[in-house]
């Protein structure tokens, strides 16, 4: 529990705070500007992409959702009585929920986020309702080596569980290090059940991160509006725009914050300037295939065990097994 020694000697938030300093300085010195994703989730933010998840555009979520439900009983059958499910990066508590519905009896049900508050309060959420259950939420950054629980440890296996296609957010590299990592937490044995967005139509892509009633860009823009107030940045709203759009060559959706004019911001009291036309890159939302994300888990161990889609074949559920003394069935 690092997180939560460090918070007893600092506040946490100006630990964030120093964090989201020093990367937004250092994206915007950069040639091509950028600032990561996960800046994207403060409390406007967050509120921002639930409702882009209730556009009629962004079908993700209501794909991911529905194939949970539609297959619960098959993909639970990846997880044995007594195993342990452990939740990478869990949100919020919607679609563990499903799957927990159709589970056997389990050792614990570990979900992990890096936000100790949310996770809690899921977790709070849920024992009502699985009150057979041992929810032991953890708080650590899950892209790094953390420690399970003594009742996820002791359990004969270990289940991963990472929805969302958050997966995405990674570029593939860092995707392999996730899978790889992965890998070393669950311990021989395990499985993974990931929510993976495909790769489809242009048209339907861009469609979702360009919704009519302008969510999407308006939590692209929030960006902006919260290195105003917690960096002091003088960014105008009104002379950047939202861009999204397919790069097919990378099989990624790409979010920028493109500037409308020649300008100049400041933030943290240093100068950015801007030439008409230049964006912030923002996002990247990378897109597989099954064959792709089955490739890149094979390449650091893991063994394809099954894939879950929808009827317009939009979003998948892929899982995948390590191989341990007995050897998986294919
Ligand atoms: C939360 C990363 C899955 O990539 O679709 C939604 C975030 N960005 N609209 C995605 C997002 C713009 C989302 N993920």
């Amino acid at each position: 529990m690092v997180a939560l020694a460090r918070s007893t000697v600092l506040p946490s938030q100006s630990d964030d705070l120093s964090d989201f300093a020093a990367d937004v300085l250092k994206g915007l010195s950069a040639t091509r500007k950028r600032v990561p994703p996960k800046y994207f989730y403060d409390a406007i933010g967050s509120k921002l992409f639930d409702r882009i998840t209730e556009q009629p555009e962004y079908y993700p979520t209501r794909c991911e959702i529905r194939i949970l439900q539609d297959n619960a009983g098959d993909i639970a059958k990846l997880i044995p009585p007594g195993a342990a499910l452990v939740e990478f990066g869990s949100g919020s508590n919607k679609k563990a929920r499903i799957l927990l519905a159709s589970a056997p009896v389990l050792a614990a049900y570990v979900p992990v986020d890096i936000c100790g508050e949310m996770v809690e309060q899921e977790a709070a959420e849920l024992r009502p309702d699985f009150s057979y259950l041992n929810v032991h939420p953890v708080t650590a950054d899950f892209t790094q080596d953390f420690e399970l629980p003594e009742e996820a440890q002791s359990a004969p296996l270990r289940v991963g569980f990472f929805p969302g296609s958050t997966i995405g957010n990674f570029e593939p590299h860092e995707a392999a290090a996730f899978l790889r990592n992965a890998a070393k937490i669950l311990g021989p044995n395990s499985r993974l059940i990931i929510g993976a967005d495909l790769i489809k139509d242009a048209e339907v892509l861009n469609a979702a991160y360009n919704d009519e009633a302008g969510v999407t860009a308006q939590f692209n823009l929030n960006l902006l509006v919260r290195i105003n107030r917690e960096l002091g940045g003088t960014f105008n709203l009104d002379t950047f725009e939202h861009h999204a759009f397919f790069n097919r060559e990378r099989n990624r959706v790409e979010m920028h914050l493109a500037s409308l004019k020649r300008q100049k911001v400041k933030v943290a009291g240093e100068c950015f300037e801007f030439r008409a036309g230049e964006t912030i890159h923002t996002e990247n939302s990378y897109k597989y295939s099954v064959e792709s994300l089955g490739a890149l888990a094979r390449g650091v161990g893991w063994t394809p065990s099954g894939v879950w889609k929808d009827e317009k074949k939009y979003f998948s559920i892929q899982a995948f097994t390590l191989a341990g003394p007995v050897a998986p069935k294919a």
